[in-house]
């Protein structure tokens, strides 16, 4: 292989200034006895090497030169197509501290099961030593990790999702502390395949899927599941949240982050075109970071932001010039697409593109209507931010964005209004906390089943959520000035099963109410939910909406919310004494109000 430097595992100790890598690095090679090891630099050429051996042995296809320059198709194997949220595990010395959340496994029992796989499972592969950072490389907000990886693909999809190579092994090397990642593609047998996390020591471990959730060991895995937890102990946040900057025509820019669960809008969100007439008034959207939030709180007493990621990972089905003409051109060179279809002429499809026809399916067979989806509906885009033409400036600022206003969101086609802020910060928490959405395609199993899904961070919270909220709550103290929290619920449904707001670009008429709250210039109702605007607060004209959209949009269903709050009651219960009072009494206040 050209330009790819290799050392015999024996040679590999001695690569890394740093002991404790080094010692790190030859004990992985020990247990999985690589052929070859590769410590990654990130460079150009480290990077054309490896895609020309991805090119030959197929894990690479080459696309359509003219029209996706520098683009590649990988097909995953198709049983390894989404994050496999019954398989990934939280392993702490005592099992309430990983919580009813977090499938929990003792830490000796877990290095066991994955030692026990890991054993001699890199035989005749090359084992990729990647160090990055996640954040920029000079911000004091981001952190770093080194992956181990017997993946081609993961490395050359970490180079785009993370800060990869020389500058991170020099942070590292001057930190002197890394988060250790040991991935491994096994045989990609799902009956042999799980996702560990020891938050205690700093360690994933993760063997059997080369799956972006499972295999790119910086996002999931690192940015929130072992970020929460690190998080939890030096006082700031982790989370599953978009961020975008909102310039009004007066030059102004207010920063947002949004939570909301997988496949449910937040990179169109984060790339948001406003609607014709604010466009020509002056408004932009810029983006931040389109799925991980980290914040911590800054001198002046806001909390401040960074995106830790350096690319995006997106869901392609469903990108199209109506929903995302950002994403779109983001994504036209340079691109590496996983299980989208192709055209007679090379190009990648999805559903939901508006041009071309697949001939060639997610799976590489002949593309036939009646066996399903042409593209899978969890595929994906890998690419880097600085190809999004609304990429703010602002994003690789060391010091973060300061944050206005925070968002939650989900996918409830019935009950939820279109938006409304919370009362205060313990009001936003609970509103975070009981926030429930439908299942989407990003994780194995059912579909469209409503679940809780707590700030979006079910899947990806790496301790007990009693104690995450309680985190939460610490945050309310003297000097804080802290974000309005609010919520959006995008996908509400009319009796014809129809959504009843156009959302995309409009969904911008929504953030400037948001952002008039902050500043005290909007109008909206008291209820016992929470403040809700009218039709008349937000600004919806050019939107034809029905009379149903506006009762359902901008309405609140008594009966309805009652039975919810019932319903919020339960579900903290389940985590019993470790529940912050706080939380129940708000609920109760809340039901009572409901009950009045
Ligand atoms: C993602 C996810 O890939 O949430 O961002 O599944
Ligand atoms: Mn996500």
């Amino acid at each position: 292989m050209n330009n790819l430097s290799q050392t015999a595992p024996a040679e590999s100790a001695g690569r890394s200034k740093l002991a404790a890598l080094n010692d790190w690095v030859a004990q992985v090679a020990a247990l999985t006895q690589p052929d070859a090891i590769h410590w990654c630099d990130g460079s150009d050429a480290e990077n054309a090497a490896l895609v020309a051996k991805m090119e030959a042995d197929g894990t690479l296809v080459r696309l359509n030169e003219q029209t996706h320059p520098n683009s590649w198709l990988h097909r995953s194997h198709p049983d390894d197509v989404a994050r496999v949220e019954h398989l990934t595990f939280v392993c702490t010395p005592e099992q309430e501290d990983a919580g009813p959340n977090n499938h929990w496994m003792a830490p000796a029992d877990g290095h066991a099961q994955m030692d026990a796989l890991f054993a001699g499972c890199m035989k005749g592969r090359t084992m990729y030593v990647i160090p990055y950072c996640m954040g920029p490389i000079d911000s004091p907000l981001s952190r770093c990790g080194v992956e181990i990886t017997d993946s081609a693909y993961v490395v050359a999809n970490m180079r785009v999702m993370t800060r990869m190579g020389a500058p991170a092994l020099a942070r590292i090397e001057r930190e002197g502390s890394f988060v250790k990642g040991l991935h491994s593609v096994g045989e990609l047998d799902p009956n042999r395949r799980f996702i560990m996390h020891f938050p205690e020591e700093l360690t994933i471990k993760s063997f059997g899927s080369g799956y972006g959730g499972n295999a790119l060991l910086g996002k999931k895995c690192h940015a929130l599941r072992i970020a929460s937890h690190q998080a939890k102990a030096e006082g700031w946040l982790a989370e599953h949240m978009l961020i975008l900057g909102l310039e009004n025509p007066q030059g102004e820019t207010h920063y947002i982050a949004a939570a909301f669960p997988s496949a449910c809008g937040k990179t169109n969100l984060a790339m948001l075109i406003p609607p014709e007439g604010y466009r020509q008034d002056g408004w932009k959207v810029w983006t931040i970071g389109d799925d991980i939030c980290w914040m911590r709180p800054g001198a002046d007493g806001r909390l401040y932001a960074i995106n830790p990621e350096a690319g995006f990972f997106g869901v392609a089905p469903g990108t199209s010039i109506n929903s995302n003409p950002n994403a779109l051109k983001t994504v036209a060179h340079d691109t590496i697409f996983t299980n989208v279809a192709v055209t007679a002429d090379n190009q990648p499809w999805w559903e939901g593109l508006s041009e071309g026809k697949p001939v060639i399916d997610w799976r590489g067979n002949e593309y036939d209507s009646s066996k399903g989806p042409a593209a899978h509906p969890n595929s994906r885009f890998t690419v880097s931010a600085q190809q999004c033409p609304s990429y703010s400036p602002k994003a690789e600022d060391a010091q973060g964005v300061p944050i206005s206003a925070i968002v939650f969101g989900g996918r409830r086609a019935s009950l939820v209004p279109l938006v409304f802020e919370a009362r205060d910060w313990t009001h936003g928490v609970l509103v975070g906390a009981a926030m429930g959405s439908e299942t989407t395609a990003a994780a194995t199993g059912a579909v469209g089943v409503m679940r809780r899904d707590p700030m979006a961070m079910k899947p990806f919270c790496g301790y007990n959520f009693a104690d995450y909220f309680s985190h939460w709550l610490s945050f309310d103290k003297e000097g804080a000035k802290l974000p309005k929290i609010f919520h959006v619920n995008w996908f509400r449904k009319g009796d014809d099963g129809k959504f009843l707001w156009p959302g995309f670009g409009d969904n911008l008429r929504v953030l400037e109410w948001m952002i008039k709250r902050v500043k005290g210039e909007a109008a909206a109702q008291e209820t016992p939910i929470g403040n809700l605007p009218s039709a008349d607060d937000v600004n919806i004209a050019g939107i034809q909406l029905s009379d149903e959209a506006n009762a359902k949009l901008f309405g609140f269903d008594h009966a309805g919310w009652r039975a919810e709050f019932e319903s919020i009651g339960e579900y903290l219960q389940e985590y019993g004494p470790r529940m912050p009072q706080a939380l129940h009494d708000e609920q109760q206040r809340i039901a009572r109000s409901l009950d009045a």
